[in-house]
């Protein structure tokens, strides 16, 4: 058994590789390089190495462990000896490290540690050689379907919001392309075409061989970076990273710019054990507590999501550059603190960006995994294996991104363990997720972006409709539009495309009042090709939607400047003696929505407790504090208008002379019925809600209705077959003309055709807004002994300055708040 190494593994064997003498690394000297560059000469300084052979064909894992719990940073590379090729490497901040790839049997490898960094001269080296059972090839007793398959993007029709969360909850692939008619899903496989068969959805196949897009878009990524110097971006960057690069370039950027930089390591490892890496921008970094406020920028909590992590790291080289060729970035690194953690979930990143081969699409496809590495909630066989190589392939795994707690256990993310979306067994079940929260929580982040692929879209709460929007919706909607307006997405809130719970800013926005968007980065694919998907996208060049409008960096950068406006957020003010520390706390408890179970049925709301906990590091006099408002959005109420006017009168729609051919390709094929009506507006009337209805007689005839506007786009419909009614429903519908289009999908009895009737269109007023109460937070100072001196509640709501006074020193001053 290798030191410092323990795996079980059901598809392979552990192999002890060397005794305990030889795992010892050792290095007199620090020195700050890249290990992963290249294999070094033997004794150069801050290196040594192991040679070992394969002993088998599966996969090499080479971990380092601190010796004795000494304090430095060691890194690790493997090389194949014959081609000096970089097989793998690992480059946490700390001298933890695994670094893991595929090798075959009998590979001769250089094992390279490298001190990096601090004063720890030795370092434990594990190796671990991990046979495989070659790809395809059933476990014993797993009955697996392995075989690479036809993977195919299809078109699913969903008639409504219900349509779509039934296809939610099957647990396919969906991707984040929807509209009014239906959502774009990936067919992996036999398996997954058998159960979107069998669900009675009508779908249209998009591309058919997913696998050929995937293996070229890698061949032109290959091209492009040999052909390429260096692009545009701040980094220069021509390729997609890989893990260790990421982690690697982070650290270098804190060592080059100590008072710009900080890096740090987020508090729980992932289930495979590997650290996860974020950086802090601002002047003056090293001090957290200073009050300014945090806007955090985050990505790749889907594992195949690729671009995502590129921009997050673009970003942290644009600030960086920007301190000291930028007046206005400058000016904003001093207003700011700035977050950035490109890859959220490592484990599945590093799976998904070394997997091979490309584009396969099989179950053990891990290039296109989107899940972390979970096991706990996998049946007992699947439980067990490390995560590149288990016996559920990608299927293992919990859906970071509805594992949060905002409204978590509700439609839209999938109760099953092998589910695309599956939402974990409890609200914060996750490593990746207890990171985010255990930061959000800790912090005043009132800015909050989390970066996805793809579709083209800045998605804003609420992600579940139920919810209802929040009282800052036009806030939230003026800052996503803002932010559309630079790379040329369609801004709306999540919910617009279907219901998804358990989403990243559906807990931290409404749990803190910190403004939460998703992006949706690009239109062509998870990770395309590197020129589009990243570079295009984040400079706004063609053929990016974004050309000439400024692409994601600009996006980025009106998220940063709403983050330095105190309008937009909260802000406490007072004095304090030097060295005082200041705590805002506020500790809740917000329901999940109510469980839904795989039979259907739906257990109560978990009430989840959070504690929100931030602090302020007196400097001496007069101090600002950026804060997100006291009161959660949560309990603040809910967005809605008070009707100006009356409700229009509803309308009939009559039936035109005649039966349309039956039609199964609408809107490809416009033959249908077309019955004009309008809908009126401010003065003469308000209309909240709009529902167009057909009925006729027999479930078994199919008509289905689509609702038109003036420009030809369709805003809604319903689709469903099984009924003898269609009902299509559109909120705050603009005055104009628009069209209902009646399509005859398909007759019981053609010879004798069920038309439809009762066309008409009826009207509802908008839902009044609903105010809640007011939450205050806990202020409390301690001396620089760490002794309670001052206690207050601290009401303040947002754009709002209040000035606690001198709260460390005059308590009862201290209870009574004086806005400004
Ligand atoms: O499903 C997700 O988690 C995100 N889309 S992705 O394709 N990147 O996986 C977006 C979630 C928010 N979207 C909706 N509420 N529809
Ligand atoms: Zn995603």
């Amino acid at each position: 058994m290798a030191v410092g190494v323990s795996s079980a593994v059901v598809l392979g064997l552990n192999t002890p590789v060397s005794t305990a003498a030889e795992n010892v690394l050792r290095a007199d000297r620090a020195v700050a390089r890249s290990c992963f560059a290249g294999v070094l000469p033997a004794r150069t300084a801050g290196v040594d190495r192991r040679e070992v052979a394969s002993t088998v064909d599966g996969l090499v894992q080479a971990r380092l462990a601190a010796k004795d719990g000494g304090s430095g940073d060691w890194d690790v590379a493997v090389f194949d000896k014959t081609t000096g090729k970089l097989v793998a490497a690992s480059t946490a901040l700390g001298s933890r490290e695994l670094a893991e790839s595929f090798v075959t049997k009998g590979q001769q490898l250089v094992v390279q540690g490298c001190r990096y960094a601090g004063d720890a001269r030795s370092v434990v080296l594990g190796v671990d050689f991990l046979a495989l059972t070659p790809q395809g090839t059933p476990t014993p007793g797993v009955t697996a379907e392995t075989a690479p398959e036809r993977a195919e993007l299809v078109r699913v029709t969903t008639a409504d919001q219900q349509d779509k969360n039934k296809l939610l909850g099957l647990g396919l692939d969906v991707t984040e392309k929807a509209d009014a008619t239906g959502v774009d899903v990936v067919i992996a496989g036999e398996a997954d075409r058998k159960v979107l068969r069998e669900s009675g959805f009508r779908f249209e196949v998009l591309n058919p061989d997913l696998s050929a897009t995937s293996r070229e878009n890698a061949r032109k990524d290959v091209e492009f970076a040999s052909r390429t110097e260096r692009t545009e971006l701040p980094s220069g960057r021509t390729s997609y990273r890989h893990l260790w690069e990421y982690n690697y370039e982070m650290k270098e950027l804190a060592r080059k710019n100590p008072k710009l930089v900080r890096a740090f390591t987020l508090p729980n490892p992932t289930v495979e054990g590997l650290d996860v890496v974020g950086v802090e921008v601002a002047t003056n970094v090293a001090n957290t507590a200073d009050g300014k406020p945090v806007n955090l920028l985050m990505a790749l909590h889907h594992a195949r999501e690729w671009p995502s992590a590129e921009h997050a790291m673009e970003w942290i080289y644009e600030l960086v550059d920007g301190y000291s060729h930028d007046r206005e970035i400058r000016g904003l690194l001093e207003r700011t603190r700035n977050i950035i953690i490109p890859v959220v979930n490592a484990d599945g990143f590093n799976i998904s960006r070394e997997a091979e081969p490309k584009g396969d699409f099989s179950r053990f496809d891990y290039e296109m995994k989107r899940k972390n590495c979970q096991a706990g909630d996998s049946p007992e066989q699947f439980r067990t294996g490390v995560c590149k190589a288990n016996p559920a392939g990608a299927q293992r795994g919990t859906d970071p991104n509805r594992n949060y707690a905002g409204f978590w256990g509700g439609e839209g993310a999938s109760t099953s363990w092998s589910g695309e979306t599956f939402r974990g067994s409890t609200p914060f079940s996750e490593p990746e997720t207890r990171n985010i929260r255990e930061l959000v929580s800790n912090r005043q982040v009132t800015n909050l972006m989390t970066l996805h692929t793809y579709s083209n879209l800045v998605l804003r709460v609420p992600g579940v409709f139920g919810t209802r929007p929040p009282l800052d919706e036009p806030l939230n909607k003026a800052l996503g539009d803002l932010m559309a307006s630079r790379n040329g997405y369609t801004s709306q809130p999540s919910w617009a495309l279907y219901d998804t719970s358990g989403t990243t800013e559906d807990w931290s926005y409404w749990a803190t009042g910190g403004y939460g968007y998703t992006m949706e980065i690009g239109l062509d694919g998870f990770h395309p090709q590197y020129s589009t998907g990243v570079v295009a996208e984040y400079l706004g060049q063609a053929p990016a939607q974004g050309a000439g409008k400024g692409g994601n960096r600009a996006a980025f950068l009106d998220m940063l400047k709403n983050a330095a406006t105190p309008e937009a957020h909260s802000t406490l003010v007072g004095t304090a003696p030097r060295g005082y520390e200041l705590a805002l706390r506020k500790s809740f408890q917000t329901p999940t929505s109510p469980v839904r179970q795989p039979d259907g049925t739906t257990k109560p709301a978990i009430y989840v407790q959070d504690t929100l906990n931030s602090k302020l590091e007196a400097t001496g006099g007069r101090f600002t504090w950026a804060v997100n408002p006291s009161t959660r959005p949560y309990v603040a109420g809910r967005y809605g208008r008070d009707p100006q006017g009356p409700v229009q009168q509803s309308v009939q729609l009559a039936n035109p002379e005649g039966v349309p051919a039956e039609n199964r390709r609408f809107p490809s094929d416009p033959t249908g019925d077309r019955i004009p009506f309008t809908i009126k507006g401010m003065p003469e009337v308000d209309n909240g809600k709009v529902a167009v209805t057909i009925n006729w007689g027999t479930p078994a005839t199919d008509w289905d209705l689509f609702v038109v506007d003036a420009d030809g786009q369709v805003v809604t419909s319903s689709a469903s077959g099984d009924t003898n009614s269609e009902t299509a429903v559109l909120y705050d519908p603009p005055a104009g003309e628009y069209t209902a289009v009646v399509v005859n999908y398909s007759q019981a009895n053609p010879a004798t055709p069920d038309d439809w009737s009762g066309g008409r269109v009826e009207f509802a007023g908008p839902v009044p807004a609903t105010y809640g109460p007011k939450e205050s937070y806990t202020l409390t100072c301690k001396d620089r002994r760490g002794r309670l001196v001052g206690l207050t509640d601290v009401f303040v709501d947002r754009g709002q300055t209040v000035d606690v006074g001198a709260v460390c020193t005059d308590s009862a001053r201290a209870t009574k708040q004086r806005k400004r």
